[in-house]
């Protein structure tokens, strides 16, 4: 049995001692090259010219490349429309201009910046609500209604109206974006790429060169994290070095410093969301209108997708009987934003949180009665896209916490601090997540897998998924170890790459053990059907001799008598059994295959994005999380003293790799909404680019006191092995620290607190200045 199980994470041995390979570990080629980016120095203009002149002249360099050696110069998931280099338009600061292809990467690096560009500027538009202003829109969504909210806020005895806004968050992956392309027989490109989305990096270094898809291969090892900002955007980084090793015939490498990689891609939108809420005494909400405004930066990327996302998750886990939404994508000046953790989840889940501190402050209530009173209750209530939300763990969860963490005392401990005024303030929230699992693009939601079992009886399994460090491997393993019958050890996860695996969907949306897992257990159950015809042939005496290909996928006589379990395969009702390995070299002296592939697609799904309504996602991981944080009244410094999670990830897969991802998703969200900020000059240049200018959480952020638990919920038939999807979700209840803070500062309040994310130690200090009275 390994499932349910802490298997070691398939990476941690070399993780510890040094050999895990990233992309820029690879040995270098004796005639490897080295290409490198020249970025715009302003944030939108029209390019005049390209002098390369002085660059072309130092010894090593072998050539500088432009928009036009692309065959196509063109991409973009959802529309294509991003210059691959800018050839004529720039739309944001470092916008990838040409490239430098030297002997080497100091020569690469040092050439480039003797490269002149000219540029005709034009003024730039940073802030989102001048660009709402200019109507600089790339998408607007189909509004969700459910109701009648315009009557509901008419008639209510309370409404509040504002507006809310979030900032972005730069990935900080570990490993930066980075390929090698191997240059190879017919045209062919083999690409080894740092990416969550291989298929779609193949396509486009494919469509980039001229070439057929057939041609490219991409490979992925592992990521040193990915975080959602290599999911689009690894891919064009491969076309650059594709390109240099197709014009040049040799292997080319690009690896992007820190520094680099943070002031070209994309980030998290920000976002500035409109509301208005009405509710009543009790703090109940009768209706709501919400309308919703993603920072897309200067192009469309996966924004659509991330703001209808937002949209999803602006219900929270909160009941609303009469709602609207609304969305739009805003283009503004900067780099392309792009998907990450939580994928607009948590701009949505984040406003309707802090609107509830807001309606404790106007009912003089706890939010946590104003949470308890609006939450999901039972299996029958719909979101606002009309979805029920089956298999509810919301109302155990909040009575769980609500005696776990002795909520009350510890209120009632944090009033009497706070009353003794000593310069210190404390505060206490709690955050409830309830995260859709499922691409709400329907096509997205399938996968492959290949499965070979090998004569010794060890196994291997290549699927779409990618491993950033989540454990996806790890999972896929157990799965594939459970459901043969053998080691853990026995199984080896192969690199990802596309010959294998054809149009994978990204690894991405929690759902890649999901839907990896269930294509490789499917493919498992394809060659364990054959090896059940022929063990009981065996335990019966018959001959093998009339075997013939059998189809999988045809219902087999016996079928589940037949038990794979620890090497051994028993026939329940014979009472007989044989060692998997003898039964494997059997079916292989007859003939009958020890390999199989399958394909997974989600069922069920439907929802219509013409309507807004609909079944968007499989099922929902819900989680609470308690957190109080003390304030310095003089300094604004703010001290997270306890947060206390529960999760609901049904049956886990791996409940140790699983509570790794709920603290680091923690505390990543945590990070978003305190003290990673990003700085940009009047001109738009990122200012916050490397770890000494933007504070990502240390170990001086992390709770005193930090607990991660997980709920027993048995409940769950609809994913592999009745699991939850783990990745996302635990990222939203970070906010609550920043409900804490905003909590501490009511405390302190002569009107209502209203900070904006991040609560940096200074938008804390005045705050505080601002609402004491
Ligand atoms: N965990 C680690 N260590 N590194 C990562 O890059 N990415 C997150 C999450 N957990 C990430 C991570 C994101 S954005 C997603 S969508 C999921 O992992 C993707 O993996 P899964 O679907 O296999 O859970
Ligand atoms: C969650 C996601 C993604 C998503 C929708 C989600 C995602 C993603 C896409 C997407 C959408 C349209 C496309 C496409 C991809 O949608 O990661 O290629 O044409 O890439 O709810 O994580
Ligand atoms: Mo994760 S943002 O869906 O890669």
């Amino acid at each position: 049995m390994t499932i349910g199980k802490n298997k070691r994470h398939d990476s941690s041995p070399t993780h510890v001692n040094g050999k895990s390979i990233f992309v820029d570990d690879r040995p270098t080629l004796q005639n490897e090259i080295y290409v490198q980016v020249v970025g715009a120095q302003c944030a939108k203009g029209k390019l005049q010219s390209i002098d390369a002149s002085e660059a072309l002249e130092t010894k090593g360099v072998l050539g500088v490349l432009t928009a036009n050696d692309f065959k196509n110069n063109i991409w973009g998931t959802i529309v294509k429309e991003q210059p691959l280099l800018c050839s004529d338009q720039i739309l944001y600061y470092d916008e990838p201009i040409c490239l430098v292809v030297a002997e080497n990467e100091s020569i690469a690096r040092s050439a480039a910046k003797l490269i002149k560009v000219s540029i005709k500027e034009e003024e730039p538009t940073f802030d989102i609500q001048k660009a709402i202003d200019q109507k600089n829109f790339c998408y607007v969504a189909t509004p969700f209604l459910v109701g009648d909210p315009d009557s509901q806020i008419a008639k209510a005895t309370h409404t509040l109206k504002g507006s809310f806004y979030c900032g972005g968050q730069e990935h900080f992956y570990m490993e930066s974006q980075a390929c090698i392309a191997y240059p190879m027989e017919r045209g062919q490109i083999e690409v080894h790429a740092s990416s969550q989305h291989p298929s779609e990096t193949q396509h486009l270094v494919a469509s980039a060169l001229g070439l057929n898809y057939h041609q490219v291969t991409c490979v992925v090892k592992r990521m040193g994290g990915g975080f959602g900002g290599k999911e689009s955007q690894a891919a064009p980084v491969a076309a650059y070095a594709a390109l240099a090793a197709q014009k040049f015939g040799r292997p080319c490498r690009i690896a992007w410093d820190k520094d680099e990689d943070m002031a070209i891609t994309g980030k998290r939108h920000p976002f500035l969301n409109f509301y208005e809420v009405a509710f009543n005494d009790e703090g109940k909400i009768l209706g709501a209108k919400f309308d919703l405004y993603a920072d897309v930066g200067a192009y469309t990327d996966l924004s659509p997708s991330i703001l209808e996302r937002a949209m999803f998750h602006i219900d929270g886990a909160y009941y609303f009987p009469d709602i609207e939404v609304k969305g739009t994508c805003v283009k503004t000046n900067t780099h392309s934003n792009t998907a990450f953790r939580g994928f607009g989840g948590p701009q949505g889940t984040m406003t309707i949180e802090s609107i509830i501190e807001d309606i404790a402050y106007t009912l003089k209530k706890d939010a946590f009665e104003i949470r308890k009173v609006n939450i999901y209750q039972g299996e029958d209530q719909k979101t606002p896209y009309e979805q029920k939300v089956e298999n509810n763990q919301l109302p155990k969860l909040f009575n769980l916490i609500e005696t776990e963490t002795k909520y009350n005392e510890r209120r009632n401990a944090i009033n009497q601090f706070n009353a003794k005024r000593n310069g210190k303030v404390r505060g206490l929230s709690v955050s409830a997540v309830k995260f859709g699992i499922a691409f709400t693009a329907k096509f997205l939601n399938q996968g492959n897998a290949l499965v070979n079992l090998h004569l010794d009886g060890t196994a291997q399994v290549s699927t779409g998924a990618t491993e950033m460090g989540q454990g996806v491997n790890s999972k896929i393993a157990q799965i594939v170890s459970h459901a043969l019958g053998i080691d853990y050890d026995d199984v080896i996860v192969m690199p990802t790459s596309t010959e294998k695996n054809h149009n994978t969907s990204p690894t991405a949306a929690s759902s890649g053990s999901d839907i990896n897992g269930a294509a490789a257990l499917a493919a498992c159950n394809k060659i364990k059907k054959r090896l059940s015809i022929l063990a009981k042939k065996h335990f019966l005496g018959e001959t093998f001799d009339d075997v013939k290909e059998i189809d999988a996928d045809t219902e087999v006589e016996g079928y589940k008598e037949i038990i794979f379990k620890d090497g051994i395969v028993s026939d329940l009702k014979l009472k007989k059994e044989i060692k998997l390995k003898e039964l494997i070299g059997m079916a292989y002296m007859n003939r009958v295959s020890l390999g199989d592939y399958a394909h997974f697609k989600t069922d069920g799904l439907g929802f219509d994005k013409k309507t807004g309504k609909g079944k968007a996602f499989n099922y929902f991981t819900n989680g609470v999380a308690l957190t109080e944080v003390e304030i310095d009244e003089y300094t604004g410094e703010l001290k997270i003293l306890t947060s206390k999670i529960h999760m609901d990830l049904g049956r886990p897969l791996n409940p140790g790799i699983d509570k790794g991802q709920v603290t680091g998703a923690f505390i990543q969200g945590a990070g978003w909404v305190t003290t990673e900020n990003l700085f940009y000059s009047p001109q738009g240049k990122l200012l916050s680019h490397s770890p000494t200018t933007y504070k990502i959480p240390s170990i001086q952020d992390m709770p005193r006191d930090f607990e991660v638990n997980l709920i027993e919920n048995l409940d769950l038939t609809v994913n592999v092995y009745g699991s939850k999807a783990v990745g996302e979700p635990p990222f939203l209840l970070g906010q609550s620290v920043w409900m804490a803070a905003k909590n501490a500062l009511a405390y302190r309040a002569n009107k209502m607190p209203q900070i904006t994310s991040p609560a940096t130690n200074e938008v804390i200090l005045m705050e505080l200045e601002r609402v004491k009275g």
